[in-house]
């Protein structure tokens, strides 16, 4: 299986190119839905250790259902299928100018929750400009063991967030454990509550937010995973900068600078969208770290594989 791997602002990404499964014609998301239906050992097999990481993302290439689309993508955790995902569609960018398929300019990239657009700058920035963002409940408070109320909003932008300022600990990359912790009990208490997305979809992502110095704001985000995204999140910030369109505390064009929990940043901005939330854009730098084919011996017990904890 032939793949190249990135990372964007801190988080990884890792494209398959060849030697993944046939998931015949169709939209991407018909595709999509295949691949999460009888491909689990594949997914697995890229994502999990002892070949990937908890904080892989999969970005399996498909041809796209319109000709003037560059490519169609899935991506993919440890655990389960994303709808979007901000930095791994940067990381596709650069790995796809890295592949001289694309140049500067901008592509269109079919994902399973509608197209996207990528734009290539110099050196290894990219932005994509993402699906339809909005909120859905403004201002839910949760009871959570150990924490108490937690206050915040549940929005879309590309998968389901959770977002709050009620925050257990400084956002400091010393925290880790403590606010995975923290992010992993609010996540089941909303689950628990019976809170979910559109169409009760599972609210998989957390999202903590604090005041930042040169920034706008500073966030730590739990992942479907269970691990913590290295970078700003385009999805969560997508859904963050709903919010506050939605609040009126930004408008459009109104530039928006988000720091993750290790440092990295990306800069935003949106356009009104067509049905009531926003268009967001997203700009950050990948980086390939390598090309590489991924082998699966006969033999290898973890061929698909560790077990998620
Ligand atoms: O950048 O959208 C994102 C993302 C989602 C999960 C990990 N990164």
């Amino acid at each position: 299986m032939r793949v190249i791997d990135s990372h964007t602002e801190g988080e990884p990404t890792r494209v398959i190119l060849s030697g993944g499964p046939d998931l015949g014609a169709g939209s991407v998301a018909e595709r999509a839905a295949r691949l999460a239906r009888a491909h689990d050992a594949f997914c697995n097999s890229v994502t999990r250790e002892p070949r990937g990481t908890e904080a892989m993302v999969g970005a399996l290439l498909v041809p796209p259902a319109h000709p003037d689309s560059v490519a169609g993508v899935i991506y993919f955790n440890a655990v389960g299928m994303l709808g979007m995902c901000g930095h791994a569609a940067i990381g596709t960018a650069i790995t796809l100018a890295h592949l001289g398929r694309i140049g500067p300019g901008q592509h269109r990239l079919e994902t399973p929750v509608g197209v996207v657009t990528l734009e290539l700058h110099s050196g290894h920035e990219a932005s994509v400009t993402n699906v339809e963002s909005y909120r859905l409940h403004k201002a839910v408070t949760v009871d959570v063991a150990g924490l108490g109320p937690v206050t915040g909003d549940i929005a879309w932008g590309g998968n389901w967030f959770f977002i709050t300022r009620d925050l257990p600990c400084a956002l400091d990359i010393t925290n880790i454990r403590q606010l995975t912790d923290a992010t992993l009990r609010i996540r089941r208490t909303l689950h628990d509550q019976g809170w979910t997305g559109a169409g009760g979809a599972w609210i998989d992502h957390v999202v903590l937010l604090a005041p930042c110095d040169g920034a706008d704001a500073r966030n730590f985000v739990l992942c479907p995973s269970g691990s913590y995204d290295r970078s700003p999140c385009g999805t969560g910030t997508s859904a963050l900068l709903a919010c506050l369109a939605a609040d009126g505390q930004l408008q459009p064009g109104d530039p928006w600078v988000q720091q993750s929990i290790i440092g990295s940043r990306y800069h935003l901005s949106h356009v009104a969208g067509r049905h009531g939330g926003i268009i967001p854009t997203i700009r950050g730098r990948a980086w390939v770290t390598a090309e590489a084919d991924l082998h699966f011996a006969p033999g290898d017990p973890y061929v698909a594989g560790i077990p998620a904890a």
